[in-house]
């Protein structure tokens, strides 16, 4: 097999053979499939197998995989000169564009990297209010900058403890950590440390301990209590931005944060980032203020063509997210009817295009009740699907996306082989793959 002799080949090289660990298909076990081309809705490994891709790379291909004109405003903006680290005429377009979606960030940086954005967010957030504890949720993941690989340690609502070896607990020691969904949480810790608390970032609907929507009333509450007692709502808009509508979660929630924090389709599947928000904020940011920001490839030509040309095309197309929903909404309800008939309790959490089906009987509201989930179930699922052609993200605390590339026959095709694939899992009698957990 290809991809076997390219993951051993990887791994003289690269550490576990990756770029990113959850790559490495540790929490499902087998080989990763090496991808060498993908065109709309479908992936191709290095064997020649095609899959229908339910990744579309963590969220950004909203277009699917080389759309036309994205490839061509890449190719155009290449020609030209693929970097000259000063300011440039695209960054300017991509900005505007933003802005018009987002009326909520009125000015706005272009970074690297949706961890880059929530890095900065933050460092801007402690600037700006002069306080240097952030509040974060248990089991939501905004990038790998240390402050914020932070976990509870025993007890509710604690300080964070490093989540990764590397990281200091001197950083982590001003991470407050609360359960996902949990308000009353939040206003606890409000009510004991609020005059020191600088922000709080959330992924408005989560997801990346799988999808779990925000419960009614969390967003508003968070937005109540940041006000309250002078701290900032940063909204990590990476996944959502531009997915769940066009104005993000922020739109479809019509909770609108001081801060938010964008990457993955603003940048139509290159490497951006973006963070911006009030004015008044974004002036503390280097030239203007004391707070300090830069980066080489920051506004890099060629990542704001693509993501221009993404917004565009998304812009043009008509019904762009209604018909994502209901696309999904097929997918999710076949996906539930074959559940059901193989006898198997799943939960499917569900926010217009993207989704995560969970192996318990849930409800799952936060990152307790994502772990119920039966993840060695999951690991056999997974190979089921991906032996029939369906490529689904190799970790259960993760969400699958839809694209405009998807087809109705894709969406039939892929319950065909969910109804195979759990009757297979329930035949095999349940999972075998022993579970690393989550796999951020
Ligand atoms: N951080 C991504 C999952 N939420 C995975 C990134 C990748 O492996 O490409």
């Amino acid at each position: 097999m290809n991809s076997q002799k390219l993951y051993q080949k990887a791994q003289a090289y690269l550490p576990g053979g990756v770029n990113s660990p959850v790559r490495a298909f540790r929490s499902v076990g087998g080989t990763p499939r090496f991808l060498i081309r993908g065109h709309g809705s479908h992936v191709t490994d290095a064997d020649g197998q095609e899959y229908i891709d339910y990744v579309n790379s963590w969220g950004p291909l909203i277009l699917g995989h080389a759309h036309l004109p994205v490839v061509r405003a890449i190719q155009q903006a290449a020609a030209a000169g693929t970097s000259f680290g000063a300011p440039n005429l695209l960054e300017i377009e991509l900005a505007q564009r933003v802005a018009q979606a987002f009326p909520s960030m009125e000015l706005m940086r272009f970074v690297n990297s949706g961890t880059e954005a929530t890095m900065s967010a933050l460092r801007l957030a402690r600037g700006y209010t002069g306080r240097n504890r952030i509040l974060k949720f248990d089991g939501a993941y905004h990038g790998h900058a240390d402050a914020l690989l932070a976990q509870a340690g025993s007890g509710l609502a604690t300080f964070g403890l490093p989540a990764s070896a590397g990281v200091p607990e001197s950083v982590t020691q001003d991470t407050l950590i609360a359960p996902y969904n949990d308000l009353e949480a939040v206003a606890t810790l409000f009510a004991r440390l609020g005059e020191s608390i600088a922000a709080v970032i959330v992924e408005p609907v989560a997801g990346n301990m799988g999808v779990v929507p925000p419960a009614e009333g969390f967003l508003p509450g968070l937005r109540q209590l940041t006000s309250q007692y002078g701290a900032l709502l940063i909204f990590d808009e990476v996944i959502t931005g531009f997915r769940l509508a066009r104005g993000g979660a922020q739109e479809l929630y019509g909770i609108f944060p001081d801060l938010t924090c964008l990457g993955k389709i603003v940048g139509g599947g290159l490497p951006v980032g973006a963070f911006g928000g009030r004015r008044e904020i974004m002036e503390l940011l280097a030239p203007l203020g004391p707070v300090y920001q830069a980066g080489t490839l920051s506004g890099n030509p060629l990542a704001m063509a693509a993501g221009m040309a993404t917004l565009d095309a998304l812009a043009q197309t008509p019904q762009a997210y209604s018909r994502l929903d209901e696309l999904a909404a097929q997918l999710v309800g076949g996906w539930k009817a074959a559940a059901h008939d193989a006898g198997l309790p799943v939960t499917i959490n569900r926010v217009g295009s993207m989704f995560t089906a969970f192996f318990t009987a849930g409800p799952v509201t936060d990152y307790a009740s994502a772990k119920r989930s039966d993840t060695a179930v999951y690991a056999r699922f997974f190979h089921a699907m991906l032996d029939r052609g369906i490529y689904l993200a190799p970790s259960q605390f993760e969400a699958a996306f839809l694209s405009l590339a998807h087809s109705t026959d894709d969406i039939d095709t892929t319950i065909v082989a969910l109804q195979e694939a759990l009757q297979s899992v329930v035949a095999a009698g349940g999972g075998t793959v022993d579970q690393g957990g989550s796999s951020q």
